[in-house]
Formats: structure tokens, sequence, C-alpha cells
């Protein structure tokens, strides 16, 4: 066979929209499907619309805790009720999408009944929040699931699934540039879109990405260490030791925003980890639209991630916003974590 590669073959698809990349199949089945298209189109346009308003919260009184009116004397909605408003409009637009899941929402939000409404939306509109007035990354967090009988009326019960049920997962993150990160599992590989004002569209700017196997950097607040049970404290005492031959000490880095401590863990190696404590001992991160999500981003990239004994997406949720501890990253880095609290180490 000629190993003379088509121009195409040979060439990066770096700088190709996100709505071309979809189109085209590069993010495999059910991407391809029109339907599931035109949910990733969606979550995309919500995202522009997100970036917009978190880009001028200093400016417009939409700060994480005022309640006050704006300038024009509008009752101010907090940043992740707008969020949270923006992508029920946008996913509720042309009944692709059942129901949606929300941190926002005590309840599920019916969007419509119509059998031709294949999918359901987990999702975190605005993770972080507390960073929002001091201007740190935040982020919007999803999973999409598919509905298991369109003709049954859609209940909360229907997102009870375990998250390797996902049929994709991603995340936005608002930070010095505004990215999505995006995948439909393993096959089809996760990959980043960085958004550029100038012409209001997402260009593929991390085509596959894949976690290195170990890393150099942990990151978990220290400031919980009194609350943490014994096994954690050892954890992190070995982390911190000085052992050059096994690369430690790790570096310290924590933002306190899961979306960017997540995808610098994805991007760089190492561990994220907020384990359960004596004040959450479920843990303190919801399990269907922050760690599931982020637990099928983190293996389909070759991650790992963990509760601490075992898969995250192998739990079967009995609440909608029920919580779990959750640990991410590296695999050789979740493992020797998941050693400490198993007792081998
Ligand atoms: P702590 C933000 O409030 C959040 O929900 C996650 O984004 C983040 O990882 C975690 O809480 C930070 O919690 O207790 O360290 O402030």
């Amino acid at each position: 066979m000629s190993d003379q590669k088509s121009a195409h073959e040979g060439s990066s698809r770096i700088g190709i929209t996100l709505e071309t990349f979809i189109l085209e199949g590069m993010l495999g089945h059910p991407a391809a499907t029109g339907t599931f298209t035109s949910i990733l189109n969606q979550i995309s346009f919500a995202a522009k619309l997100i970036t917009s308003k978190v880009r001028r919260a200093g400016l417009v009184n939409v700060l994480g805790y005022t309640g006050s009116t704006n300038v024009q004397g509008e009752q101010v909605m907090k940043l992740d009720e707008e969020a949270n408003a923006a992508l029920l409009a946008v996913l509720g637009r042309r009944k692709h999408v059942a129901a949606v899941a929300s941190e926002e929402l005590d309840e599920i939000e019916v969007l419509t009944n119509d059998s031709r409404a294949r999918y359901l939306v987990m999702m975190d509109p605005l993770d972080g929040s507390s960073n929002i007035d001091v201007n740190v990354s935040i982020g919007t967090i999803f999973g999409i699931l598919k509905r298991q009988d369109p003709e049954v009326l859609v209940s909360a019960n229907d997102f009870l699934k375990p998250g390797v049920e996902l049929s994709a997962a991603g995340y936005i993150m608002y930070g010095s540039s505004t990215m999505v990160v995006l995948t439909t599992g393993k096959a089809s590989g996760v990959h980043g879109f960085t958004y550029d004002p100038t012409c209001g569209e997402f260009f593929l700017s991390h085509e596959n990405i894949k976690i290195p196997e170990k890393g150099s950097t942990y990151s978990i607040n220290e400031g919980n260490h009194a609350k943490w049970p014994d096994e954690v404290k050892k954890w992190a005492n070995w982390i911190k030791d000085d052992n050059k031959a096994e690369g430690r000490p790790y570096g310290g880095r924590y933002v306190g925003t899961l979306v960017a401590d997540a995808h610098r863990t994805l991007l760089k190696g190492g561990i994220f980890a907020y384990p359960a404590d004596k004040k959450s001992p479920e843990g303190k991160l919801r399990l269907l639209y922050e760690a599931n999500p982020f637990a099928f981003i983190f293996e389909a990239a070759g991650g790992k991630a963990s509760h601490g004994k075992g898969r995250i997406l192998e739990i079967q949720p009995t609440k909608l916003h029920q919580r779990t501890p959750l640990i991410l990253g590296s695999p050789r880095d979740v493992e020797a974590f998941e050693d400490f609290m198993t007792g081998k180490r």
C-alpha cells in the first residue's frame, strides 16, 4: 500500500469546528445521529450564552451572592440560576431531550414526553459558583443518557442508572478561554474545543486527549485533613514524602472548582481526590452530574475514576442528588490511592 498519505489523512484535524467534527462522525456513534448532533450543538450554543454572562459577571452585577437588582432595576438571578435557565431553554427547543436533572432543581424538569425525545441530560449548570466573585475558573458539567422506553412517561427513576450506561459526557470550562471537552466513550476518544469569540465558534484544539499513566501533581483540599479517615491521612503524607526514586513529593494544586481541577489533571496527569470525611460521610460531590460525567471522560481518556475502593461508573444510584467520594486521575496514581484505602499500603 502506498505510504503516501492523502493530504486529508496526513493532516491534523486541529482547527475544525465542533459542529463539523460531530457532523462528520468523528465523535463516533451515537453522536453522528441527527438527534445527538442536535443536542451537542444545543449545549455548545448554551456554552456561548453562558460565556457571555460569565465574562460580564463583574460588570452587570451578576455576582455569585447578589440577590440585588441590576442597573436596569431588574431582579438579578444568580449566575448559576442563569446558566440553568439557559441550558433548559436551549435543550427544550428541539424536542430531543425528554427531561433534565440539574443540581439547581430539586426534581427533574420534564421538557417533553414526546416519544421522539430519546435522551435525558443530567447537569451541573455552573460548578464552582463560590469562585465567581473572585474571578476563578468555573464550569458546566453534563452527561447524556438514552431514555429506556420513550413510550413511558419520563420519571426520576429513568436517571438512576450506573454511569457505564451514559451515551456521552462533557464539560465546559470558563477559564482564560472557554473550552468544551466531550466524549461518547473510549472508542471515540476525548476531544477539546476552544471558543474563538471573534467568530463565535468552537475549534478543535485538543484532539484525542489521553491522560499520562502517572503524574506528579495531587489535588485535594488539605484543609479537610483533620476530618479525613486514617487511610487518607496516610496517603496524603505518603504523596508528600521526599522519595526521588518514586517521583515524590508530588506538587500540590487545588483551585476549588471541580471542572478546573479535573481538567488540569486530565491534561497533565496526577490525581484529584475529594474523599468522604467526618463532615461529608458520603463525600461532597454529586454522583449523577459531577462524578459520573467526569468518570466517563477520564476512563475514555485512559484514566481511572474511583470512589476509593471501586469504579464510580458501577455505582447504582438510588437518589437524584446523592453524593459520592470521587478520586480521578492517572491509572497508577488512582491505584496507589486505592491501595491505601484497602489497606494494601
Ligand atoms: P471545597 C465547588 O463548590 C464544588 O462543588 C466543586 O466544584 C469543588 O471541587 C468542591 O466543591 C470544592 O469543595 O470543600 O474544597 O471547597
